[in-house]
C-alpha cells in the first residue's frame, strides 16, 4: 500500500483564473498549457494501520497543519474510492521554489493524486486522475499528461466533463523553449485560490476577461496545432497581461509583480526590438518565464542572467506526463 509518482509542473499559455464552483474547483473558463520538463515533484504515499493521523512532509520540513488538512481532503476522496480508512504518510520533494508562482501545487497535487491512488490499487485512467488531480488544484488537471494540455471548463455541475486533455504530444514541438527566471524564491503572500475568488467577486475587468478568453484559446490551438510561434507567444502574452489586468483591479489590489519583474517584462519587449522573438508570460508570483525558439534560448537566459535580480534561470522545454516510479522516497 506504497507508491510513488513524479508529476512535471505546467504553465499555462492561456490562463485558469476563477472558480464557478470552489468546492470541486470547477473553472469558469479553459485553460492550456504546456508541461515543463525540468521542475517536477515526486510523492511517495504509504498507507497503513500504524499510522494515526495522515502526516505530510514537503522538502524534508513537517508541514503546518493548514497544508496538511489540503493533503488529507485529497487523500479523503481517494480513501473513499478504496473504501479504506487507513491514514497514510506523505513525503514529497520538488526540485523548484514553492508557491513561488511556478505551479507547484500544479505538480504536487498531480504526483499525489496518482501515487495515492496507485497505493491503494486504483486503476484510474487518465480522465479519472486528471479530475481527481482538479479538486486538489486546478492546475494539477493538467500535470497529469505531458505536452500541451486543455483543461476544458465543462458545464455539468458534478465536473465529470471539467478535466485535462493533451491537445499535443511531448514531441510535437521540440523547437520550442521556455526560460524560467526566478526573480525570488521567496512564498508569495497572496494564494492563488485566494486572489482569484477575490478577483471574481470584484474586479470590474473579470467580465471582459471571460468575454476574450474563448477567441484566445481558439487562437492557442490553432497555433500549437501549427506550430506558429508568434501567434502562440501574442496569444499567450496577451492572456497573462489581461490576467493581472483582472486582479490588479480587484480591492485591496493583488499585484504580485516586483519592480524586477517588470524590469524583465521590458526586457523580452527590447529583446523582440533586438530582432530576438521571445514573449513573457506570468502566474500568480514575480517571476517571469520567456516563451521562446529552442536557438534563442541560451542567448535569451544570458541576457535575463545579465540581470543582477535574476537569481536562477533555468531553460524548459515540453515534458512528459506523470508517472509512477520504482523507487520510494522512504
Ligand atoms: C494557471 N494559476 O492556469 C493559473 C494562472 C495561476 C495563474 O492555476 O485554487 O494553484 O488550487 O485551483 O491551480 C494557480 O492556481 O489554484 C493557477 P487552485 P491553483 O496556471
Amino acid at each position: 500500500m506504497k507508491a510513488t509518482a513524479t508529476a512535471n509542473s505546467n504553465i499555462a499559455l492561456i490562463k485558469y483564473w476563477g472558480k464557478r464552483n470552489s468546492k470541486l474547483i470547477l473553472p469558469h473558463n479553459s485553460s492550456i498549457s504546456m508541461t515543463l520538463d525540468k521542475l517536477h515533484t515526486t510523492t511517495t504515499v504509504d498507507f497503513s494501520e500504524k499510522y494515526k493521523q495522515d502526516s505530510l512532509t514537503i522538502d524534508g520540513s513537517k508541514v503546518p497543519v493548514d497544508e496538511l488538512e489540503r493533503v488529507s481532503i485529497q487523500l479523503d476522496l481517494v480513501r473513499r474510492a478504496a473504501s479504506t480508512h487507513l491514514k497514510a504518510k506523505v513525503v514529497s520533494e520538488s526540485n523548484f521554489p514553492k508557491s513561488a508562482g511556478l505551479a507547484s501545487s500544479a505538480s504536487a497535487f498531480a504526483a499525489l493524486s496518482l501515487s495515492a491512488s496507485k497505493a491503494l490499487d486504483l486503476h484510474f485512467d487518465n480522465r479519472e486522475l486528471s479530475i481527481l488531480a482538479r479538486q486538489g488544484s486546478g492546475s494539477a488537471s493538467r500535470s497529469i499528461h505531458g505536452g500541451f494540455v486543455e483543461w476544458s471548463k465543462g458545464t455539468k455541475d458534478d465536473g465529470s466533463d471539467s478535466y485535462g486533455k493533451q491537445i499535443a504530444p511531448q514531441s510535437h514541438w521540440s523547437s520550442l523553449a521556455m526560460v524560467v527566471n526566478v526573480v525570488t524564491p521567496k512564498e508569495k503572500k497572496i494564494k492563488s485560490r485566494a486572489g482569484m475568488s477575490q478577483t471574481v467577486k470584484n474586479s470590474p475587468l473579470y467580465k471582459a476577461w471571460l468575454e476574450t478568453v474563448d477567441a484566445d484559446l481558439d487562437n492557442a490551438r490553432k497555433a500549437i496545432a501549427d506550430k506558429n510561434f508568434s501567434l502562440i507567444g501574442k496569444t499567450a502574452e496577451m492572456n497573462a497581461l489581461k490576467m493581472h489586468c483582472t486582479m490588479i483591479t480587484t480591492e485591496p489590489h493583488i499585484i504580485y509583480w516586483e519592480p524586477d519583474s517588470v524590469v524583465l517584462m521590458k526586457e523580452v519587449m527590447r529583446l523582440r526590438e533586438d530582432g530576438i522573438e521571445c514573449y513573457f508570460t506570468m502566474d500568480g508570483g514575480p517571476q517571469v518565464k520567456v516563451l521562446c525558439l529552442e536557438k534563442d534560448a541560451k542567448k535569451i537566459q544570458k541576457r535575463m542572467l545579465g540581470f543582477k535580480e535574476v537569481k536562477e534561470s533555468i531553460i524548459c522545454h515540453t515534458g512528459g506526463e506523470a508517472k509512477l516510479e520504482k523507487k520510494d522516497l522512504f
